[in-house]
C-alpha cells in the first residue's frame, strides 16, 4: 500500500473509480475527508477551495446544517416507502417545491435517481408522449455534438461526446445531431452570450427535418448551456430560434438543466434565464444540494395531460426507478429548496456573476490561453492542446491547482469554474490568482 493508504488504513484497489485515469490516481491520489461551505479539507489537513460546486452540484455549499437535520430527520421517521402504487408524504412535497420553482405551466415532476436517469425518463416521455396523442411514428430523437446527457444508452446516443461513445457499440436507433454551436474564431472570449452563431439553430429546419421529415422526429434534447464539454454558451437567439422550429413542426423540446437547475445561471432554472421554454425539463445535483442522489424531469401541463386520459385505473407510465421520490432524497430536496430561497441565493449568484467575469477575463493574454467563456457563475478557460496531447494541458494546471488549494474541474483542455452560490469576492479573487500562477507554471 503507498502512503496515503497506509496513513488512512484504506486500499484504493477496489473502487473502480468513474471517468478517471484509476492507475496514475492510484499512484498519486488526491484524496477528500471533509467538506463546509466553500471548503473541502485534503486527506492531509490542506483546505482546498471548492471552485466547482463539487460536480456542479453543492449550489448552496457544503454541509449545511438544514439540510443534514432533513435529511438526519427523516431516516429517523421513514427510511423507505414505495411509490409504486404507494406513496410517501416526502416525495409530494418535494415534487410541490420543485414545481413551484419552475415557470408556470410545469406542474408535474417524475423523479429518478441521477441526471442520466432523468435524461432517459425525458426522452421515454416524449416517446411516450406522441403516441398518447396517435403520432406513434414520431421515434426519431435529436440531440446535439459536443451535448453531455450523462452516460445511459439513451443519453450517449443523444449526446455528442466522442469518447462517451465510441467504444459501445450500436447506441440507440434513430438518433441525429445538430452541430455544436461554438467557433473560437468568431465567439472567442465573448463575455456572456456570443453575438453570432443564432443560425446555428437552423440546421433542424433546414437539414434535420428535410431528412428525415418532421413527422417522424419526436424531440430535440440539448443542454441550454453546454456543461461538461466546457461550458458552450448559447449564441443570443438560438435557442429562441430551435423553439421556434419545434413548435412550427410539433417536435418537443427537452432542456437538459442538469447543470443549470437551480440557480447556476442566476435564476431558478435556464429557461427562466433565457425566457424560452421548453417541453420537458430535467434536473438532479442541485436539487439536494449533492447530498442524496436524486433526478427527475419536469413536465409542463400539456404534456403530462397528454397521458391522463383512458381509463382512471390505466397505469399511464410504464416506467419508474425503486428510489423514484426516495423518503430521504425527497427530505433533502425539500430542505434544499427552502435552503435556496431563504438566503436568496440564486439573487446572490446573480449579484456576483459580473464580478466573476470580469475576474476571469483579466487572465485573457497568460500563456496558451485562447478562450474565456461565462454565464452566471460558469466560467471555462480554454488552452491550446500539446500537440499529440489533447487534454494534458488542462489537466496538468488542474493537478497544480489543487496542490495549490483550489479544485477546478478539467474537461479536454477547458478548465471550468462552477462554484456554489455562496462565494464571495475574495474565493472569487483566490480563484483566479491559483489559476493565474497555475497557468504560468504549466507550460
Ligand atoms: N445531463 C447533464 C447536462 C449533465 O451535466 C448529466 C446529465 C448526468 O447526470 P448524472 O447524475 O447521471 O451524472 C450531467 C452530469 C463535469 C461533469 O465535469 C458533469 C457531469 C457529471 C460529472 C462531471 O463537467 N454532469
Amino acid at each position: 500500500m503507498g502512503t496515503i493508504e497506509t496513513q488512512l488504513g484504506i486500499d484504493l484497489s477496489a473502487f473502480w473509480m468513474p471517468f478517471s485515469a484509476n492507475r496514475q490516481f492510484k499512484q498519486a491520489p488526491r484524496l477528500l475527508v471533509g467538506a463546509k461551505d466553500m471548503h473541502f479539507t485534503a486527506h492531509d489537513g490542506r483546505k482546498v477551495l471548492d471552485g466547482t460546486a463539487g460536480l456542479w452540484c453543492v449550489n448552496a455549499g457544503h454541509g449545511r446544517e438544514t439540510i443534514v437535520n432533513a435529511v438526519k430527520a427523516q431516516l429517523d421517521t421513514l427510511d423507505f416507502a414505495p411509490t409504486f402504487q404507494m406513496g410517501h408524504p416526502k416525495a409530494f412535497e418535494a415534487a410541490q417545491k420543485i414545481a413551484a420553482l419552475a415557470p408556470s405551466g410545469f406542474d408535474h415532476v417524475f423523479f429518478s435517481n441521477s441526471g442520466s436517469e432523468a435524461v432517459d425518463s425525458a426522452l421515454k416521455i416524449a416517446l411516450a408522449y406522441h403516441r398518447a396523442r396517435g403520432e406513434g411514428q414520431r421515434t426519431m430523437l435529436i440531440g446535439r455534438e459536443r451535448g453531455y446527457h450523462g452516460t445511459g444508452f439513451g443519453g450517449i446516443s443523444v449526446g455528442g461526446m466522442t469518447n462517451n461513445r465510441k467504444t459501445f457499440g450500436n447506441l440507440l436507433p434513430r438518433v441525429d445531431h445538430l452541430r455544436h454551436t461554438w467557433d473560437l474564431e468568431k465567439q472567442a472570449y465573448s463575455r456572456g452570450q456570443p453575438e453570432w452563431g443564432a443560425h446555428f439553430a437552423d440546421e433542424l429546419e433546414q437539414r434535420i427535418i428535410p431528412l428525415h421529415d418532421a413527422s417522424n422526429i419526436a424531440a430535440v434534447i440539448v443542454e441550454p448551456v453546454a456543461g461538461s464539454t466546457g461550458g458552450l454558451i448559447p449564441p443570443k437567439g438560438y435557442l429562441e430560434r430551435l423553439r421556434a422550429i419545434c413548435d412550427k413542426h410539433g417536435i418537443l423540446l427537452i432542456f437538459d438543466e442538469v447543470i443549470t437547475g437551480f440557480g447556476r445561471l442566476g435564476k431558478a432554472f435556464a429557461a427562466d434565464y433565457f425566457g424560452v421554454l421548453p417541453d420537458l425539463m430535467t434536473f438532479a445535483k442541485g436539487v439536494t444540494n449533492g447530498t442524496i442522489p436524486m433526478g427527475g424531469v419536469i413536465a409542463h401541463n400539456r404534456v403530462y395531460d397528454a397521458f391522463m386520459q383512458g381509463p382512471e385505473g390505466a397505469i399511464e407510465l410504464f416506467h419508474g426507478y425503486t428510489y423514484s421520490g426516495h423518503p430521504v432524497a425527497a427530505a433533502a430536496a425539500s430542505a434544499t429548496i427552502d435552503l435556496y430561497r431563504e438566503e436568496g441565493l440564486f439573487e446572490r449568484a446573480a449579484a456576483i456573476a459580473p464580478y466573476f467575469e470580469q475576474a476571469l477575463h483579466a487572465l485573457k493574454g497568460l500563456p496558451n490561453v485562447i478562450d474565456i467563456r461565462n454565464l452566471g457563475l460558469i466560467g471555462v478557460i480554454e488552452v491550446a492542446p500539446r500537440p499529440g496531447k489533447v487534454g494534458a494541458r488542462a489537466f496538468d494546471t488542474f493537478v497544480d491547482c489543487y496542490a495549490n488549494g483550489l479544485l477546478v474541474r478539467p474537461a479536454g483542455d477547458t478548465l471550468a469554474l462552477s462554484p456554489p452560490l455562496i462565494v464571495e469576492k475574495q474565493h472569487v479573487d483566490q480563484m483566479v490568482g491559483t489559476l493565474a500562477a497555475a497557468l504560468k507554471r504549466v507550460a
